[in-house]
């Protein structure tokens, strides 16, 4: 069966990275399926959408997230809900690569970078022209 792999990238917390998660899915999706494509839709401002409940999010969210095999985070924009996917993804021992881009005057959360451990959790800077190779060795070795 094909790899199920949740993305997670900010929503609500901002959405300057929006056409990076895009890119990010797009080659992820060739390595299973993702099943939070919606996460890097341009139409979704950072207050979502209408029609369904905060809760309905969270709980759909959350068997999305017991279903995945990998979880992929995007990390540079700080996102609590990103950073709660991260910490219910660590409990339930999923293998997670968190990506994120340094940048000046930023450094990202103790709680974040805190979790690699070089086996199942792997927290990895990076700059977009590295995306491919990262990709295909965290994927070479689930
Ligand atoms: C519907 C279609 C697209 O977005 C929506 C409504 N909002 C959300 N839908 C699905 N997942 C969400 C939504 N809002 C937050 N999340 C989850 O939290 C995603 O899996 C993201 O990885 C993460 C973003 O958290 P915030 O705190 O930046 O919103």
């Amino acid at each position: 069966m094909s790899l199920r792999i949740y993305f997670a990238g900010s929503i609500r917390g901002g959405r300057d990275d929006v056409q990076l998660y895009m890119k990010i899915i797009r080659l992820l999706q060739g390595y299973g399926t993702v099943l939070t494509e919606h996460v890097a839709d341009e139409r979704l401002g950072a207050y979502g959408e209408k029609q369904i409940s905060d809760e309905e999010i969270h709980k759909r969210d959350f068997e999305w997230l017991s279903q995945s095999d990998v979880m992929v985070a995007e990390v540079t924009q700080p996102s609590l809900g990103v950073g709660y996917e991260i910490g219910r993804a660590v409990d339930m021992n999923k293998r997670i690569l968190c990506l994120h881009r340094p940048q000046p005057g930023k450094r990202l959360s103790a709680m974040i970078r805190g979790i690699h451990n070089g086996s199942s959790v792997t927290v990895r800077d990076y700059e977009e022209k590295e995306i491919e190779s990262i990709l295909q060795t965290f994927f070479s070795s689930v």
